[in-house]
């Protein structure tokens, strides 16, 4: 397939600008100097990257609990997202709220927030809006399989369904809710058949591969654009880290369950990893090229860190400023 440079350029850098921008996380959060719990998406960068270069500016997009990449995808602010997990002032949700408290209504991130499943509505609600206005604009809603635990998805579903809204399902599948396997708490699998009675347009995706999910995506997004009305995609992947932070990633050492030979399995298919070798395999970018990437990367976050480091904590007589009772 042919894609301009500048497309495969801006989904690798994307990648990576989500990748080492979490993983400079690490060291702070295991110092205790990042309180606020980071569920980090380290392995599933493909999915927010492939999708949202499908979508536009002005399309929307909704997050749950693990969302540093949905906001980095959508073009959210990198320093504004790292002094928001510092919880300074100059963070994007003023330093109240912390990872799991993302926006960047600018760009179309209209927010992410901790309760399962708790944005999937107002992505359907967004739709509804899009769809009233007639202003051609798409909403999605990432969740995790977790939330295929909760009655607000098929009420969602079905609501979608019937107006015909403008809104993608996104379930990033990456196999466990906490530390429960999917296998143990859904009898009907794949994930994606839950969408079949609603009679919508399903894609199941190798979420670990960023083309596919780009095509897949583009697809998607002329459906809704086009007033076919919504559609359910579905997302295989995996996480690198721990449910919460980063350290509980080894079988018995801490709380996570997940088999070695499993973690291993999944860092073999790495979708950054994977993607550089494929675009120097095709000598669609050299290695000069990605080097020049790979060091602007690294000089923004680090530039983040410092960022948001140097950022003074909201006052102690502010805390309650943004609170509406
Ligand atoms: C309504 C609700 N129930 C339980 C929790 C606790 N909780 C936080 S994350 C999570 C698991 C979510 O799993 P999944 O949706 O698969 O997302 P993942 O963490 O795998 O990305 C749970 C149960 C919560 N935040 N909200
Ligand atoms: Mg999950």
């Amino acid at each position: 397939m042919g894609y301009d440079i500048e497309l495969l350029e801006h989904l690798f850098r994307t990648m990576l600008r989500i990748r080492l921008c979490e993983e400079s996380f690490v060291e702070p959060i295991l110092r205790r100097e990042v309180f606020t719990p980071c569920h980090l998406y380290s392995g599933e960068e493909a999915v927010a990257v492939g999708l949202s270069s499908a979508l536009s500016r002005d399309d929307y997009v909704f997050g749950n609990h693990r969302s540093h990449g949905h906001f980095l995808a959508k073009g959210g602010s990198m320093r504004e997202m790292a002094a928001e997990i510092y919880c300074r002032e100059s963070g994007c949700s003023r330093g109240r709220g912390g990872s799991m408290h993302l926006i960047a209504p600018d760009v179309g991130m209209l927010g992410s927030a901790p309760i399962v499943a708790g944005t999937i509505s107002l992505a359907t609600g967004a739709a509804l809006a899009s769809s009233i206005r007639k202003d051609g604009r798409v909403a999605v809603s990432f969740f995790g399989d977790g939330a295929t635990g909760e009655g607000v998805l098929y009420e969602s579903l079905n609501f979608a369904a019937l107006m015909k809204l403008p809104v993608i399902f996104a379930c990033e599948n990456n196999l466990y809710a906490t530390h429960m396997p999917i296998r143990e708490c859904r009898v009907n699998l794949p994930i994606s058949r839950i969408a079949e009675p609603f009679g919508i347009e399903i894609h199941t995706v190798d979420g670990n591969d960023v083309l596919q999910v780009h095509e897949a995506g583009r697809q998607a997004v002329e459906s809704c654009r086009t007033g076919k009305g919504p559609v359910f995609m579905e997302f295989m992947t995996y996480r690198f880290r721990g449910h919460v932070g980063p350290d509980d990633n080894i079988q018995g050492s801490h709380t996570d369950i997940r088999p070695k030979e499993e973690i291993a399995m999944w860092m073999d298919k790495d979708p950054i990893k994977k993607f550089e070798q494929y675009l120097k395999e095709n000598q669609l970018l050299d290695k000069d090229r990605l080097q020049v990437i790979k060091d602007e990367v690294m000089a923004e976050v680090l530039e983040a860190q410092a960022f948001a480091k140097n950022s003074p904590s909201p006052g102690r007589e502010e805390l309650t400023k943004y609170v509406f009772a």
